[in-house]
Order: structure tokens, then sequence, then C-alpha cells
């Protein structure tokens, strides 16, 4: 409960007044801007339904600390409503044909290209993430998992060959606030292909993009109750995961809140998937295009402000070109460019919340005190807004808290190895394992190397690349299931085996 109170006292702003509509319109002649309702309500049953707690929160603008709009926590109740809303849906959904289903996907999929810059601004303003990322990636690549789980809608026993596929029922999906738009996207596009209905819960500080998605729905036609999005914090959470009404938890988030809700829905037969923390390796070795390993290291631990389950925060580096290799780094990243999120030369924008911008000092502080050399690029931090320059820390031991916990920020722990054996055993030290990357020149060891190390996804030569045809997620403390690709989508059916011919 501390947590969401810590949360809460970050989007409390004395001078939250809500006037009217608030526009952000960056040049008279341009058409990129967007309108933000001073108001949000809960999307139930195909309708914009006021909270029954009455009560409303702030989310604001990490880069500026400026209110957006006010929007409604869903408690109890209103979590109730929106799973009976699901259900009274859910028979007629499941018995629309795949080809039927898969129409809608492919308009909403659609809409939100159509309005992918809205989108983009939206996302770059509730999130603090840079408007090149939300541009280049988060919005068409939630386009992307509406286009690919469509196109499978009327193909699951292709994908099930032998089974009959069945849909599971109500869908509870509780996302984060790292990647709002993307986490929706992700999770709703293959319940709805699988013929499921979903009550989603955003975060509590990025619920922007997940409610003007509801608007894609409306205008597509979607049936009401299809899907619901309840608006809240860690309450709204637990409302939804304890509800008996559900067939079905998918989650993505930190890795203590997973193991609650595991607890929540055991004994229960509810079916669940976890996406949950990470501290992925980054392994470079002497004999790989360094240049290039520098340009995927920086991508590996900087996109996205470091707010990334699978960001490569543990770079292995193999000892005989560490000192040229960090040097390098060190060139690199006073070449970023860190402030306002919706300048598009931007590479860095403000890091989410107050309490996140505290804990990345706290895990720092406590890797210089344990031994460990700071490195921070010179850049000028705008006063306003919530923002940490990108760092590197060298010399870090395997028992450094830096190599252990997850920072969920743009600092890069520096370790070292010398043969390939030390690397992987390095790697696989940790209670994680949800990605790795590795940057040499011989394929051969490539694979060798993705043999051993237990890691969901493991890249070579590249670092965090997505792609919805691609099955995401972890072992250990990051999670179970999958999610993306055919594995994906088996995480949203039941197979009730194959019907013999005649
Ligand atoms: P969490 O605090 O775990 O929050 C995730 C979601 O769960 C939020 O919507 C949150 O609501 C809600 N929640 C909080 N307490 C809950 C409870 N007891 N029962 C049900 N729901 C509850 O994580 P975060 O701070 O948002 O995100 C950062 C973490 O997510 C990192 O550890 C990161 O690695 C992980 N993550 C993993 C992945 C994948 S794919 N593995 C992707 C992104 C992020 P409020 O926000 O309103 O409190």
């Amino acid at each position: 409960m501390a947590k969401h109170a810590e949360k809460a006292e970050s989007t409390t702003n004395p001078e939250l007044k809500f006037g009217g509509v608030w526009k952000y319109d960056p040049a008279p002649e341009s058409t990129d801007h967007v309108v933000i309702a001073p108001r949000h309500e809960l999307f139930v049953g195909g309708q914009w339904v006021k909270p029954k707690s009455g009560e409303y929160f702030a989310t604001i603008d990490p880069a500026t600390e400026r209110p957006l709009s006010e929007v409604a926590l869903a408690l109890d109740k209103d979590v109730d409503a929106a799973v009976k809303a699901a259900q009274k849906a859910f028979p007629a959904w499941r018995a629309r044909s795949g080809e039927d289903r898969a129409r809608y996907l492919f308009r909403i999929a659609r809409m939100l290209l159509e309005r992918a810059r809205e989108f983009a601004v939206l996302e770059t303003l509730d999130n603090g993430k840079p408007i090149k990322e939300t541009r280049d990636t988060d919005v068409p690549l939630a386009a992307q998992h509406f286009f690919y789980h469509a196109g499978w809608a009327d193909k699951l026993e292709l994908l099930f060959p032998g089974e009959r596929p069945e849909p599971l029922g109500v869908v509870g999906q509780v996302i984060p606030w790292n990647f709002p738009l993307l986490m929706a996207a992700w999770k709703v596009a293959p319940a709805l292909a699988a013929g499921n209905t979903v009550v989603l819960k955003p975060a509590e500080t990025s619920p922007l993009t997940a409610l003007r998605l509801c608007e894609l729905f409306q205008q597509a036609g979607l049936p009401p109750g299809v899907v619901n999005v309840v608006t809240g914090d860690g309450r709204t959470g637990q409302a939804l995961v304890r509800h008996p009404g559900l067939a079905k938890v998918a989650f993505t988030g930190s890795t203590e809140v997973g193991k609650e809700i595991q607890k929540a829905v055991a004994g229960r037969g509810v079916e669940l998937t976890l996406e949950l923390g990470g501290k992925a390796a980054h392994l470079v070795f002497e004999d790989a295009a360094l240049d290039q390993a520098v340009e995927g290291v920086v991508r590996g631990i900087f996109f996205n402000q470091g707010h990334v389950c699978c960001a490569g925060s543990r770079l292995l580096v193999q000892e005989s070109v560490h000192d040229l290799f960090v040097d390098k780094l060190r060139r690199r990243m006073q070449r970023i460019r860190v402030g306002n999120p919706l300048d598009k030369n931007t590479d860095m924008g403000a890091i989410h919340s107050r309490p996140q911008l505290e804990r990345i000092r706290e895990l720092v502080a406590a890797g210089v005190d344990e031994g460990a050399s700071l490195h921070q690029a010179q850049c000028e931090l705008p006063a306003k807004g919530f923002w940490y320059a990108p760092t590197m820390l060298t010399g870090v031991a395997m028992s450094h808290r830096v190599a252990r916990e997850e920072i969920f920020g743009p600092v890069l722990s520096v370790l070292t190895f010398r043969t390939p054996e030390e690397a992987v055993e390095k790697a696989n030290n940790t209670s994680y394992g949800l990605s790795a990357g590795i940057w040499t020149d011989k394929g051969a060891r490539i694979l060798w190397l993705a043999e051993r190390m237990r890691a969901g996804v493991v890249w070579h030569n590249t670092f965090n690349r997505f792609d919805a045809a691609s099955p995401f997620g972890g072992f250990q403390e990051s999670g179970f299931g999958r999610e993306g690709g055919r594995q994906g989508l088996r995480a949203y059916v039941r197979l009730q085996g194959g019907l013999l011919p005649g």
C-alpha cells in the first residue's frame, strides 16, 4: 500500500486546476496537435461511466510536472461492473466467425495508424519518453500487434493443427507504465483475436493512451463490453485479479507484484501469464565490430530511459577490450541528447516519475558505496520534471546491488570476463532470465552461447528489436508464458482436442 501512496504523491500537484481542455499545439502551421480532456471516465460496456467511488486522480507530464488530466479511480464495484460487462459480451463475441473478429482488429490497426501522430504525442506527454521513440516504435508496433493478430483470427485451427482452439472467457489484463500503448495492444489484440473479452487496467501514472484507444474501439464499432478499461492504482489491479469472474489473468510489471498475483489466483483454476522484471546480460567479445557494439549497447540501456524490462543493463566486456570499449562508450554517451521529449532530435526523455527517479539515485549511490566508478554524461538537465543523465558504473562486481537488482533507468553496470565459459556463467548468475545480447563476429560462438544462456530472448549483433510475430517472455523471476507469435496466442485459447473425420 505504501507504494501506491508514494505514486499518488507523485501525481498530486497543489497547482492542479482543470480549467478546460488542455491543448498541445507545437506550431501554428502544424497539424501535429493533441487535445486532452480535463477529465477521463471509465470505459465499461462500451460507454464512458463515472466511477462509483466518485474519486479521480491526476496524471502529469513527467518532463514538466504539469497536470494533463484527471482520471477516474475504479475500486471494487467499478471493477465488478467491468467484469460483468465483459461476461455479458463474451457469448456473442466468441460466436462470431474469426473473419468477423479479424475485421474489427484490422479496422482498429488502421485507425491507430491514421491517428499515429496524436497517439505518439499523447504517449510522450503522459510518459516522458522521446517523440522519436513513440513515433517510430511504440505506435507502429502497437498497430502491428493488431494487424498481426487480425491475420490469425480466422486461422487459429491452422496454428494448432488437430486441435479445436476455444477462447477462455473474460481476461483481466494489468499493464505497467513503461510502454502504455504498446502493452495495451500487446495484451488486447491476441485476446480478442482468440475470441475472449477483456478488462484492462493501465498503470496509474500513464493511463491516457489506453483510454484513447477506447475511442478507436467505439469508432470501429467493437461490440459493447468486448474491451473495458478500468483506471486506478494498485487497489484497482488487486480488485481485478481477485475477481471470481475471470478465466485468465495476464500481467506485466514488477516481480514483486507478480508474486502477489500468483498467490491471488492460486487454486482458482485461472490461467496466468506473468511478464516481469529483468537484468539482461549484454556480452561484447574482443572480435566484435566494436563501434557497432557501442551503438547496440547504447540502444540496449538508454532506449526509453532504460525503463525497459529487457534492457541490457549488465554489460559484460571481454577483458582484453574493456578499456577501449569503455572509452568509446563514454564518448558516445556524451553525444546522447537529453531533454524536451517533444523535440524530434531528443534521444532521451524524462524519468517517468519521482519515485522511479529516487530509486535510480538510491541504487547508483549504492553502487558507488560498494566500490564502482561513476561516469555520467555532462548535460544540462531541465530544472522542472524528473531527469537523470546517461550513467555508467565501471568496476562492478557480481555481488554488487547494481549487478543484481533491476534499476529500470539509464544506468549501465560494466563487468568483465575472460573466456566464453566465464561469460555464460556470469550472464546466468541472476534470479531473472528475460533477455540477453551477444556481440561477436563468430557465428558458431553465437550458437554455442545462445544454447547455454538462460534467457527468453537472445539477440545477437543487435539489441531491443521487437516483432509481433516473435514470442517474448522470461524464465525464473522474469515470469512465465509468452506474448507474441504462436506461443502468445496459445495463452489465450483452450485446446479441446480435434474432431475426427466421419
Ligand atoms: P508494478 O508496480 O508491478 O505495476 C504494474 C501494474 O500492476 C500497474 O498497473 C500497477 O498499478 C498494478 N499493480 C500494482 N499492485 C498491484 C497488485 N497488488 N495487484 C494487481 N495489480 C497491481 O510495475 P511498474 O512499476 O508499473 O513497472 C515496472 C516493472 O515492470 C519493472 O520491474 C519491469 O521490469 C516490469 N516490466 C516487465 C515487462 C515484461 S514484458 N517482462 C514489461 C514492462 C515492465 P499502478 O501502476 O496503478 O500501481
